[in-house]
């Protein structure tokens, strides 16, 4: 039974997109992960970790809730973060509600409000989402609100804690109450709107980013170059190149022996095997492509940003 059914005879059906953005760091795919109630999106505690647009599709009896996950918004160094601007700033396009996704613990600075600018041209109604709030006290926030509000005007404010749980229900029912009444945008049982090479290929590079420091993170492009699912036998294969750009971040990623590569394989495989709920065999390479996050082909060949 679809949602149109579970919601009744009569009842309005609400639709829609509802997309997140901010700066780098600020807990939107956290968010995004905790309103899917799994991990999709990749996260971690270095800035500008999303590449893709990831829509997560959200149904419940009354509404099918389409989130839109971005690449936080900053000030690029190269042609890889001029694409992911221009594909966080695009995600703003023909959407029902943006969320500006504000970190409690850091003072709202120019780097927001250049956000907020630049999506300036979105007419849809704004939500203000105050994440990481289990880490900052009443004062705080309140703060942290007043100077948002000062600089924008938003239609509704949410406080939240991604990692506690708490205002996650409120933040989803804000974000219907701004739905259109509308049909299904996705099949009832499609939960992403991106392929499994694209969430195999972030799983592997959220390893990446937990392991290594420095320059490295940024440096490092994940494609996956063969993979077969079989849901029957409930085994997944899978052979994956990660890439970097010089030389030396070659034989960090390597490790000593292999040991770091295959560690992030090992970490990357077992993420894998709870999400397909499968047994996995991952084939995990290391190789040089020198200057690639300056070359547009291969940031399109990757998938980051718009070719997401
Ligand atoms: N304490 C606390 N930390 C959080 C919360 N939500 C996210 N974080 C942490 O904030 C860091 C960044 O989280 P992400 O979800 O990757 O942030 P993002 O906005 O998607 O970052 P980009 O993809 O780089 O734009 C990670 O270390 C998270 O664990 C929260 O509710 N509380
Ligand atoms: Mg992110």
């Amino acid at each position: 039974m679809g949602p149109d059914a579970q919601a009744g005879e009569g009842a309005v059906f609400k639709s829609g997109f509802v997309t997140l953005v901010g700066r780098p760091n600020a807990g939107k795919s956290t968010l995004f992960n905790a309103v899917l109630g799994k991990k999709l999106a990749i996260v971690s505690g270095t800035p500008q970790t999303t590449r893709h647009r990831f829509r997560a599709i959200v149904n419940a009896p009354g509404y099918q809730l389409v989130l839109v996950d971005t690449p936080g918004i900053h000030k690029p160094h190269d042609a890889l973060g001029e694409e992911l601007n221009r594909s966080a700033c695009k995600a703003v396009e023909s959407v029902d509600a943006l969320c500006f996704v504000l970190d409690a613990t850091r003072a709202f600075g120019s780097g927001d409000q250049w956000i907020l600018d630049a999506t300036a041209r979105s007419k849809a109604p704004r939500m203000l989402v105050l994440s990481k709030c289990e880490c900052a006290g009443d004062a705080e926030q309140e703060a942290q609100v007043a100077a948002a509000c000062a600089a924008n005007r938003f239609d509704a404010v949410v406080a939240l804690s991604a990692h506690t749980g708490a205002g996650i229900g409120r933040f989803v029912e804000t974000a219907v109450s701004f739905l259109p009444e509308g049909p299904c945008w996705f099949p009832p049982d499609v939960s992403c709107d991106q392929p499994l090479e694209v969430i195999v290929a972030e799983f592997i590079r959220e390893k990446v980013l937990a392991s290594t420091f420095d320059e490295v993170p940024h440096a490092v492009g994940v494609q996956v170059e063969e993979l077969s699912f079989d849901r029957r036998k409930g085994h997944c294969s899978v052979r994956a190149t990660v890439f970097v750009e010089r030389e030396s971040q070659k034989g960090i990623l390597i490790g000593h022996r292999g040991e770091r590569i295959k560690q992030v394989g090992t970490q990357a495989r077992l993420d894998l095997a709870r999400f397909l709920a499968a047994s996995v065999y991952l084939d995990l390479r290391v190789k040089l492509r020198r200057h690639w996050r300056r070359d547009a082909s291969q940031i399109r060949r990757f998938g980051y940003g718009e070719g997401a």
